[in-house]
């Protein structure tokens, strides 16, 4: 019996892990990566960028027997470090205690950890070859190699996790309209290092954070390191009226600004200047697809079928989420990919558009509402009810965040539960003001039970 063999294209975060997981499971995989293999030139070289695991990454790591591996290098963020302009810094804890908190971890080590399981389980992986077109009837691919050389290659199945740019997406929608549509998001985003500190604390500011500098229309946020240093994003419009990144062209400009509007960190970032003129501008927007896959031929996973805006930190939790459910419906559906894809596309998209539409949410609420009165009552009356009710009630962000409830239910649930908080508070301007036994007797016959939670 030949082993059915999957070709994946894309060695990032989400194609090392789902070929380790399918060669787990006893299928032949082979990954085509453009760029050279990271553990060789070296990954770490350049700069240091983090994201930002939570529970649906790390139950997919987990599944991966990988998951202390990446902890044991990754920074612990218990919630959100609020800079107001005026004012002094606090901690909004992302959930109850230290068992609901996000992971800083870093993107190099994390794909270089990967690849080195992805090979230790069996899969062959390519580096330097670039998809650069795919003949889907006559079941072939042409990759070119690092010399711009070209390479047929004949592959039954193929997947392809090559990012938000996918090359694949480009083949597949040549063959088959996909229905593709990309909402710019108008605003664009810079990064900028706060170095160690050099005294007896290795970090400048408090590292056990995800640190936000909210501005209304924009804002600054800051990942810890484990060396000790943070990662500092600026987001800002593109274009338009100042502030926006055509008004701040160059160092000079954003200095200025930066001493105006975020006066305490501008100090922390002692390379601002080579920083901001060196560092180019990232693009922001969400992708959508009518549809991810050729029938038994050819699907796309990860941010090649779903690219978001990062305000929620779930672009990388949420591909690899896909990941497990792809493994399991390839073996569950005894490896015949045409069901497996199906389904595969009928269960993960409604999710897809969820996050999608949370994480734009969440823009808002990072840059602007976390400092609006209203906003704070609400969310205060939403932790009482979450305390004393918590078999009803849920934070929309816990939710996603900290447990493996679909999108499409958080989004929904949350729907349903900021309306509830909103009648409730009608009237008041503290949660203070508010009956809580009759706020949760609203409650519990207004909204269902949560469904019961799966922990670990
Ligand atoms: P990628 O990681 O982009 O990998 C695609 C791979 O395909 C790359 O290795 C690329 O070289 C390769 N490739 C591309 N084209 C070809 C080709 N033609 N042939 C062969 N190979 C090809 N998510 C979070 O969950 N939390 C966060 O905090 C977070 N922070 C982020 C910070 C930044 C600065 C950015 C840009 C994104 C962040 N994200 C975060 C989103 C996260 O990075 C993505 O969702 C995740 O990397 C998607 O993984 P992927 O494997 O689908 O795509
Ligand atoms: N991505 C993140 C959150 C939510 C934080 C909160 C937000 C940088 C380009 Cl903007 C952002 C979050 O609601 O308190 N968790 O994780 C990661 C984020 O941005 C990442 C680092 C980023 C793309 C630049």
């Amino acid at each position: 019996m030949t082993r059915q063999v999957i070709t994946l294209i894309g060695g990032g975060l989400v194609g090392a892990l789902l070929a380790q997981l399918l060669a787990k499971r006893g299928l032949e995989v082979e990954v085509f990566e453009k760029r050279p293999d990271p553990r060789q030139v070296g990954f770490t070289a350049g700069r240091s960028i983090n994201l930002a695991l939570a529970e649906r990454g790390l139950q997919a790591l987990r599944r991966a027997g990988l998951s202390d591996d990446v902890l044991q290098r990754a920074v612990m963020m218990r919630g959100r470090m609020v800079h107001p302009l005026e004012g002094s810094s606090g901690l909004q804890r992302y959930g109850v205690d230290d068992s609901e908190v996000i992971w800083s971890v870093s993107r190099g080590g994390l794909n270089m950890l990967l690849l080195d399981a992805a090979e230790a389980a069996g899969v062959k992986l390519h580096f330097g070859q670039s998809l650069v077109s795919a003949d889907f009837d006559a079941r072939r691919i042409v990759l070119a190699d690092e010399n711009n050389r070209l390479h047929p290659h004949d592959t039954p199945v193929l997947v392809g996790a090559d990012g938000a740019g996918s090359t694949l997406r480009h083949a597949m929608n040549d063959y088959l309209p996909l229905g593709i549509r990309v909402e710019p998001l108008g605003h664009g985003y810079k990064e900028l290092e706060i170095p160690p500190a050099t005294g007896a604390e290795r970090f400048a500011i408090e590292p056990h954070a995800l640190h936000i500098w909210p501005r209304g229309g924009y804002m600054c946020i800051a990942l810890p390191n484990t060396e000790g240093s943070f990662t500092v994003t600026l987001f800002l419009p593109a274009h338009g009226p100042h502030p926006s990144f055509d008004t701040l062209s160059d160092s000079a400009a954003a200095a200025a600004f930066f001493r105006q509007n975020f006066p305490d960190l501008l100090p922390l970032i002692p390379d601002f200047a080579e920083d901001y003129d060196n560092h180019p501008v990232g693009t922001l927007s969400t992708l959508y697809l009518d549809r991810w896959h050729i029938d038994n031929r050819s699907l796309l996973i990860g941010d090649a079928a779903h690219a978001i805006v990062p305000f929620h930190g779930q672009g990388m939790n949420c591909g690899f989420e896909d990941t497990v459910v792809l493994a399991d419906l390839l073996a569950e559906s005894g490896h015949d990919t045409g069901d497996a894809f199906a389904e595969f596309q009928r269960i993960r998209q409604p999710n897809a558009n969820a996050i999608a539409a949370m994480a734009l949410e969440n823009y808002i609420e990072m840059r602007d509402s976390v400092a609006d009165p209203h906003y704070l009552a609400k969310r205060e009356l939403g932790a009482r009810l979450a305390e004393r009710a918590p078999k009803h009630f849920m934070a929309r962000y816990r939710m996603v965040t900290f447990t493996h409830l679909p999108y499409a239910y958080a989004y929904e649930r949350g729907r349903a539960q900021d309306q509830l908080l909103e009648q409730l508070l009608r009237g008041s301007i503290s949660a203070n003001d508010v009956q809580l036994n009759a706020a949760i007797s609203t409650l519990e016959a207004t909204l269902p039970p949560l469904p019961p939670l799966r922990h670990g």
